[in-house]
């Protein structure tokens, strides 16, 4: 990606926060945000009459935040795709993702920003630091998606795939986006490969993450689990119909 750090292009970046029984947090998160000047696209997935209200109010009450509602739940997957199709259609070049739950080191904001534009076209990722908070369940199952991301990848190209907090290079992502439907936590895996495969260079920067002790996780152990061993089953049989462009690939990049 060699015109990636073009000097003149002009970076227009929103934020999409996906929310799902995250209303209550997600007040903080949007607050954070509007504070750095980030036009905000809050999707509200599926939320209790209640929770919509909440997010309803959020939007009167900040400049610059946009809800997208989702009658039924889509999950995580197809709460980033609607954002980012809102976020397309608004004419944002680049959308930073940010989970509603408030685990993410919101002062990193800034320095994710600065990174976007200094290389617009690459794909900035979280790299997330942990603290003693982290379930043990979820920090082994990150060692597995990483472990496969590798073969799925055919590189060490993505060190995490599952980090919440990401900025998207909109064009880039929303054509490949379009062409697949994930719509579950398998999403934030499953864009990265692909991405991958696109030929996206991808840059990775730490970002604190916390679990707060009442914190709410919508991630369901033995579904969420199955849903994304079913993604890397996916990415595998895709990488191995791929395998001959991305050998080539590598080849003429060397040269
Ligand atoms: N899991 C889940 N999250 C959703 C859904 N729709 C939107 N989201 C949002 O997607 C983000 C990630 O959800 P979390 O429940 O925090 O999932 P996670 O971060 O992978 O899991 P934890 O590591 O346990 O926090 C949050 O902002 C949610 O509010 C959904 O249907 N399911
Ligand atoms: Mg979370």
């Amino acid at each position: 990606m060699a015109k990636a750090d073009a000097k003149n292009v002009e970076v227009r970046l929103c934020a999409i926060v996906p929310v799902y029984r995250h209303e209550k947090a997600s007040r903080a998160v949007v607050e954070k945000l509007v504070s750095y000047n980030l036009p905000v696209i809050l999707v509200d997935d599926g939320n209790a009459p209640e929770g919509h209200e909440i997010l309803v109010q959020i939007t009167k009450e900040f400049p610059n935040v946009e809800l997208v509602t989702h009658k039924v739940n889509r999950g995580k997957g197809g709460a980033v795709r609607s954002g980012m199709e809102a976020a397309v259609a608004a004419g944002y070049t680049h959308a930073l993702q940010v989970d509603a739950d408030g685990q993410h080191d919101m002062e990193a904001i800034p320095f994710f920003m600065k990174a976007a534009k200094k290389h617009p076209a690459d794909m900035i990722c979280g790299f997330p630091q942990y603290d003693d908070s982290v379930p043990k369940s979820r920090e082994n199952g990150r060692k597995v998606t990483n472990f496969w991301v590798a073969v799925e990848t055919l590189s060490k190209d993505i060190p995490d795939a599952m980090c919440g907090f990401r900025v998207y290079p909109l064009a880039t992502s929303w054509k490949v986006v379009r062409r697949f439907r994930n719509n579950r936590m398998g999403f934030d895996i499953e864009i990265l490969v692909r991405l991958s495969w696109a030929g996206l260079k991808m840059r990775f920067y730490p970002i604190k993450v916390s679990y707060p002790e009442d914190g709410v996780s919508n991630f369901r152990m033995f579904h969420d689990n199955v849903a994304i061993s079913l993604t890397h089953s996916m990415l595998f049989f895709g990488m191995l119909i791929r395998l001959p462009l991305i050998l080539a690939r590598r080849l003429f990049k060397k040269k």
